[in-house]
């Protein structure tokens, strides 16, 4: 008996050493907490009442190393934990809630526009391409704007102030790179090949916008250029960039995903929950927080005007760096590193960049009534992200305000173009609002659109008539 015991013990041991799941075995039958060491063993064996499933998991690059990692000084005193070895101490100390210093700002231009020392620039092409698309930005912003106020549109939402974060890490990315934004990021659509075109059949909900006009202006999207549509549910996106960035780890993608959020997003426990993922699977995603100072009446909080949002991203074990978000250039250095150490590294990289929503929020909003007029013209006027770019290039000879006014004059025609040309477009047809959900509409639905139909049908005076409506039976 005992023997036979014996025997049967040594062959579990056996199995379970080949296969490599002795701590999996004992960690999912007792706690979800042990999910985070799961990830450093391979494969992954999740045991169920009748079946072993194997599901595809990848050794550690990061936490194994983090787990072995023993002080070299303490005698080899030391407590091996389920978690990981840790040294021990006879001093009880609390770990402060600061560093003791604030965590500094990475720049590479100084206000006037001059390179910092041994600061890493692009070349010329690349540098005039980032101000031309800076510049087409804050066209772009100012007639949409004024289209709304016209009542051409219904709503509109400005970069303002953040044009060089849209761009520059625009120009860092590769096009396989997800983006997964929030709504104040058009600029890396516009960069990636979105045309003034498509943008205002976007905000003008007509047949030719992608979103077949179902949603408010400025949730733009394109499959084609690797931006996933804008969702106005704040920090949503945050979890959704993590899940595909470790799908494409998964699929060994040489890509990362990178996704855009304000510091009021950080106050969303999607934020929490999406950081706490990303480094639990060691994703490869970029988390670009632009602390731009206000979520819409709410200033930034006293937790956010420390050290809030990087060293939420140390707790969580993610590197994590702060930019100076009016600088172009140095949003592009960081952006490239953090997407060199995302793809090659398989590993979460979080950047803050500081700004200042130069706009009010959107259209629905008048920033005058929570704050100074004085604080928004310091910062739109003297202390702009496109206005200290221009200076480097025009300091570099690159270029000039004869080149300016010809291009920004030449922006504007496109767009006034590209409002009409979208303005006169037809809608898509009614029926559009009932497909691309289910297979076969359910006679609910059904019911509901010939309801309509026949209500538009009845009152054709009472609604646009550039909307398309057939009579269905
Ligand atoms: C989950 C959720 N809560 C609240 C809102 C309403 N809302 C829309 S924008 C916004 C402020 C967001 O501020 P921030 O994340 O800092 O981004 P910013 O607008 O400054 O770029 C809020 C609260 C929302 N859209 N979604």
């Amino acid at each position: 008996m005992a023997s036979s015991l014996t025997r049967s013990r040594s062959l579990i041991q056996k199995l379970r050493s080949k296969l490599s799941v002795l701590h999996q075995l004992n960690y999912y039958a007792n706690s979800s907490r042990n999910f985070l060491v799961n990830l450093t063993f391979s494969p992954q064996i999740i045991k169920n009442k009748n079946t072993f499933f194997v599901s595809r998991n990848f050794e550690s690059t990061i936490a194994q190393n983090q787990l072995d990692f023993v002080s070299a000084d303490n005698d080899n005193q030391d407590l091996d934990f389920p978690g990981g070895k840790v040294g021990i101490t006879s001093q009880m100390r609390f770990i402060s809630e600061t560093n003791g210093s604030r965590v500094e700002c990475y720049r590479a231009l100084d206000d006037d526009g001059q390179l910092l020392k041994e600061s890493k620039q692009v070349d010329e092409e690349l540098a005039v391409k980032m101000y031309e698309y800076m510049v087409t930005l804050q066209e772009m912003d100012t007639i949409f704007f004024e289209a709304q106020r016209q009542g051409r549109i219904s709503f509109y939402l400005t970069t303002m102030g953040e044009e060089a974060i849209n761009i520059a890490s625009a120009a860092a990315l590769s096009i396989d790179d997800l983006i997964f934004p929030q709504y104040r990021e058009p600029g890396l659509l516009l960069w990636r090949g979105f045309t003034l075109q498509d943008f205002a059949n976007q905000c003008f909900g007509n047949k030719a916008d992608n979103g077949k006009g179902r949603q408010m202006p400025i949730h733009y999207g394109s499959n084609k250029l690797n931006y996933i549509t804008v969702s106005s549910t704040v920090a949503t996106q945050l979890l959704h960039a993590v899940g595909a960035a470790y799908s494409l780890k998964m699929d060994n993608k040489n890509a990362c995903t990178i996704t855009f959020f304000g510091d009021g997003g950080t106050s969303t426990g999607d934020f929490h929950a999406a950081l706490n993922f990303a480094a639990v699977l060691e994703a490869p995603v970029i988390f670009f927080c632009r602390n731009n100072g206000w979520a819409i009446s709410t200033p930034v909080s006293d937790q956010l005007r420390g050290d809030g949002v990087v060293v939420r991203g140390q707790a969580y074990g993610i590197r994590s760096i702060r930019v100076d978000g009016n600088d172009a250039l140095a949003i592009f250095n960081a952006v490239r590193e953090a997407r060199r150490m995302a793809v090659i590294e398989k590993r979460p990289i979080l950047i803050e960049a500081l700004t200042y929503r130069a706009g009010h929020h959107s259209t629905s909003d008048d920033s005058t009534k929570y704050r100074l007029v004085e604080e928004i013209e310091r910062w739109s006027k003297t202390r702009g992200p496109v206005l200290r770019f221009k200076k480097w290039i025009d300091g570099n000879g690159w270029w000039n305000d004869k080149r300016d006014s010809e291009l920004r004059s030449s922006v504007r025609k496109q767009l006034i173009h590209a409002i009409q040309v979208a303005e006169n477009l037809e809608k898509p047809p009614v029926s559009e609002l009932f497909s691309d959900v289910y297979d076969v509409l359910p006679p609910n639905l059904h019911e509901q659109e010939r309801s309509l139909t026949e209500t538009i049908i009845k009152h054709r005076k009472d609604y646009p008539t550039n909307v398309p409506v057939q009579s269905i039976t």
